[in-house]
């Protein structure tokens, strides 16, 4: 184990993703590997991307990767893999458009399965951003479908959200409207090669102008780009690299980062728990036996959960 942490502080490409693996895996040692890493992370930049199927995420962080390698930073990408079975084709997609990547040594692509974490898909792809920050990677970039909420979790723990929209999507600015708005720190329309670029524009900085909006940060930026046509990419980046510098000398990263550090815990704690009853009373099976017991009987649920508690409560006092 040690022996795996010390590759991944060299930066082994294998080491990283035998690292991702036991993770994804859920494997025994993941507990002691992600604490002997943790106190080398905090490094890198993490930079979350949603945006609807087929909005160009791929695309561009394909792009993105190009301008910063230029820059001569190391960088990996996290794309996670959509929960839809009907996707098969897009995770190809992914491997297959940043492909030209995969020979650059500085360059790591990984996607994630999104099934069977026991934490979640949110507390698998902390540990998996963790593992590529203690590697030295300068930018980690989370790619997730902007769609139902293990998505919106994941792309939550990246320091900064990008959402990327396409004109022609009708109702993009209601969907804006019912939520996923708040999350971004900055917009992107892409397939600005297409009709309706500049109205999209006007519509979401008008939405991002109402009074209503909350926050007491700068107005995200909204930006164009064609990922076809190469077009606004290199701005879009220094956009993204102000937006950050921001956020470092605002305060607001180390919020943000302590406030995500927050959630993993509770995570953490949610599984444990949950984990302890079902090794003491087999919790799953015991879900359906109470069910019995409430249409037999006439137990009623929050009286039964209740009573349940204490007893375990008593058994362990009873331990100690
Ligand atoms: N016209 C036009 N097409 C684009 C642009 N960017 C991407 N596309 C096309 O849009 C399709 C989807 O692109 P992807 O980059 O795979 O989009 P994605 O958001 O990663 O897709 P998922 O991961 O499946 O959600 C591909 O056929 C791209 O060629 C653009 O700027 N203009
Ligand atoms: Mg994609």
């Amino acid at each position: 184990l040690i022996a795996l942490a010390h590759r991944i502080l060299d930066g082994d490409m294998r080491g990283i993703a035998r690292a991702i693996s036991v993770i994804d895996n859920e494997l025994p040692e993941k507990e002691a590997l992600i604490d002997e890493l943790f106190p080398y992370c905090g490094r890198a930049a993490v930079w979350g991307i949603t945006g609807a199927p087929g909005s160009g995420k791929s695309s561009l962080v394909d792009l993105f990767i190009e301008n910063k390698r230029r820059a001569g930073q190391r960088l990996a990408v996290i794309a996670v893999d959509p929960t839809s079975p009907f996707s098969g084709g897009a995770i190809l997609g992914d491997r297959l458009r940043m492909q030209r990547h995969a020979t650059d040594d500085s360059v790591f692509i990984r996607s994630m399965a999104s099934r069977g974490h026991l934490g979640g898909l949110a507390g698998a792809t902390a540990d998996a951003i963790k593992i590529l920050d203690a590697a030295g990677f300068d930018l980690i970039i989370v790619e997730t479908i902007g769609v139902g909420q293990s998505e919106i979790e994941v792309v939550e723990l990246a320091d900064l959200i990008i959402l990327i929209l396409v004109p022609g999507m009708g109702d993009d600015i209601q969907a804006l409207k019912a939520g996923i708005m708040e999350i971004g720190d900055l917009f992107i329309i892409n397939k600005a090669d297409k009709d309706g670029a500049a109205k999209l524009k006007t519509e979401i900085e008008y939405v991002l102008n109402m009074p209503s909006a909350i926050t007491n940060l700068p107005k995200p930026p909204v930006l164009l780009t064609s990922a076809t046509l190469q077009e606004g990419i290199d701005t879009a980046v220094q956009k993204i690299d102000e937006c950050f510098q921001q956020l470092v000398h605002s305060g607001e990263l180390r919020r943000r980062r302590n406030r995500h550090l927050q959630r993993e815990l509770n995570r953490i704690v949610m599984q444990k728990v949950r984990a302890l009853l079902d090794e003491r009373y087999n919790l799953t099976q015991a879900l359906g036996d109470w069910v019995e017991q409430i249409r037999s009987t006439d137990s009623r649920p929050y009286s039964l959960v209740n009573a349940k508690i204490d007893t375990f409560i008593k058994e362990l006092n009873g331990l100690c």
